[in-house]
């Protein structure tokens, strides 16, 4: 086990063997734990990624969230995303990994997503952080194709602690950058660590389609679309990206 750390993120640690979803354990305790507070659990019952689709969760993979209450404009909340993919990617680093940001929520590697991210939060209140890394897990059955994880891309096991000690520190960072509002240079960090920039999308949200050339990430986290119609800026939501 861990000592708790010196930073806002981990100063409180909490391990569960087994949770429906760190997330939503973060939530029922937010109001009356501290901010940093960090939830981890071996596995969850029902991981959740964004409109309730199912996150696998097995054993071996670091599943957890973060409290945080930012007391911040309401429009930098939705930049928290950020500070987590950020965090996974340097981590990577440290382990020799080459991992970039797949706008919106996504840490890829090899081409294939490694880590997914999942904001929520009560507006004023807090933010819930909920990261999930395959590390050591196999990759569900269905995902081949599209997941990979640490062991496989290093070719054997790594320590989770190892790798929730990196996170965090990762995580204190950015952070930390983002309490004094540092935004430029969050937002200067994701750009170049984000392989969508140059690259031709379709954007959906399940109902409209976007297609262009994704040429820049925005103030807000906007990402920017050339189109034959003319710049056209995707919020942050519940939006997947494909390239074409
Ligand atoms: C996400 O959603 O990528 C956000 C996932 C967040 C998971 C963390 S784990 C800790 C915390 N507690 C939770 O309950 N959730 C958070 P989205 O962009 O909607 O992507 C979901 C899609 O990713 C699924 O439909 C699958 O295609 C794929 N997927 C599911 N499990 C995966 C895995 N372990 N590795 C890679 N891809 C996976």
């Amino acid at each position: 086990m861990l000592n708790p750390r010196k930073g806002i993120i981990g100063k409180k640690i909490i391990y569960l063997r087994e949770v429906s979803s760190t997330n939503d354990y973060a939530k029922s305790i937010a109001s009356e734990t501290p901010e940093g507070t960090v939830v981890v659990a071996e596995r969850q019952t029902r991981g959740r990624g964004r409109r309730d689709r199912e996150w696998a969760s097995p054993e071996g993979g670091l599943w957890m969230s973060v409290i945080l209450k930012p007391r911040t404009r309401t429009a930098d909340i939705p930049k928290i995303v950020f500070i987590g993919a950020l965090a996974v990617v340097d981590a990577l680093s440290e382990f020799g990994i080459e991992a970039g940001i797949k706008w919106p929520n996504d840490v890829w590697a090899n081409g294939k997503k490694i880590c997914g991210i999942l904001t929520e939060g009560r507006l004023g209140e807090f933010v819930i952080l909920g990261i999930g890394l395959n590390v050591n897990n196999e990759i569900p059955p269905g995902l081949e194709e599209t997941a990979t994880s640490m062991k496989l891309l290093l070719g054997r096991e790594v320590s989770l602690d190892g790798v929730l000690q990196a996170l965090l520190k990762n995580l204190d960072r950015w952070y930390g950058l983002f309490l004094k509002g540092r935004m430029d240079a969050i937002l200067s960090a994701v750009k170049e660590r984000c392989f969508v920039l140059g690259r031709n999308v379709k954007i959906t949200d399940g109902k409209m389609e976007m297609v262009g050339m994704a040429v820049d990430i925005e103030g807000e986290g906007a990402l920017v679309l050339e189109t034959p119609g003319g710049r056209i800026r995707v919020f942050y939501g519940d939006v997947s990206l494909r390239f074409e």
